[in-house]
């Protein structure tokens, strides 16, 4: 068929076919990607069998939840950030820390604390190493902004989070900082290993046929958010990990992969109370002010709360 076949049949299904009011967004959507798909299908010559085995790909990667992992590994959460970031540069909103992907592990309800918090459980102690991260978060004016929300969360040594792995206590690796009259926030962790997809899961499976691997550099989640402002998601790296620049979610960003010191002077250990070296991170965040005629940085989207 031709391309304009298809499109006058795919009307008669689902604009035509209506004998009730539509969701008009609904409808415009569907007809849509119901077109570009039977294109698909017919520039592909897709054959019916291989049609029904990637539905059934969908209904089992949908059964186990891993919806939100193919997301970010076939670029389409890396893609929404591109349109939110050209957006913003149409409105001249420059200048932020660069925003990079959610990912499919937050979970809302973490512990709240003022100006310091201290993520790690004390589980993995012994193991890993101890990190302090630390910086300001800057107004659209430049200023400090006291009372920002700073959100946090990580993997563990094994590149898990809590919550989704169930071997870890509660909130393990997950915080809100409010940052303190200066505008500062502190937090003490241990340095995170990177994710690994399920090696038995949908978004392994598809990633294996596309000759990819399912890999993130070693990275830490944010949310930072204040009155007026837009809220900010982003993530950093880990800087000397192997994926910092293969991260199979495509999230890793120029400036966004700061500078990890080693700190060892036995009067910088004794004023922490450490006994081992540590490693430290600056990292400041510059927000973006709200604007009524900007797409909302506030996201829906299902989260995890715990
Ligand atoms: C992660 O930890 C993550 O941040 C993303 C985007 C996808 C899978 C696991
Ligand atoms: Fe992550």
């Amino acid at each position: 068929m031709t391309h304009a076949e298809i499109d006058a049949l795919v009307k008669g299904f689902i604009v035509d076919a209506a004998t009730a009011p539509a969701n008009p967004r609904v409808q415009q959507a569907v007809l849509r990607l119901v077109s570009d798909l039977f294109k698909a299908i017919e520039d592909l010559d897709l054959q019916p069998s291989e049609v029904w085995t990637g539905l059934e790909y969908l209904a089992r990667a949908g059964a186990s939840h891993e919806l939100g992992l193919i997301a970010p590994g076939i670029g389409l959460e890396r893609f929404l950030d591109i349109r939110t970031d050209e957006a913003e540069a149409k409105l001249g909103l420059t200048g932020g820390t660069p925003r990079t992907i959610e990912g499919p592990l937050y979970v809302a309800g973490a512990p709240e604390s003022e100006g310091f918090a201290r993520l790690d459980d004390g589980s993995e102690a012994d193991k890993g190493e101890v990190l302090f991260m630390q910086g300001t978060v800057y107004g659209a004016d430049g200023r400090p902004l006291p009372n920002a929300r700073v959100e946090v969360w990580h993997a563990n040594l094994m590149g898990s989070y809590s919550y989704f792995d169930k071997s870890q206590s509660p909130f393990n690796l997950r915080r809100t900082i409010i940052t303190d009259a200066n505008g500062r926030y502190q937090f003490r962790s241990i340095v995170p290993m990177g994710y690994a997809c399920p090696p038995n899961g949908s978004t392994q499976r598809l990633l294996d046929l596309l000759g990819r691997h399912g890999n993130r550099p070693a990275h830490i989640h944010f949310f930072v958010s204040a009155g007026g402002h837009r809220k900010l998601t982003t993530q950093i790296n880990i800087d000397g990990d192997a994926y910092l620049w293969e991260d199979f979610a495509f999230a890793s960003r120029e400036g966004l992969v700061p500078a990890i010191e080693r700190i060892a002077e036995p009067a910088e250990l004794a004023r922490k109370a450490l006994t081992r070296p540590f490693a430290s991170i600056d990292f400041d965040f510059r927000l973006l002010a709200e604007h009524v005629t900007a797409p909302t940085a506030e996201v829906e989207r299902p989260r995890a709360a715990a």
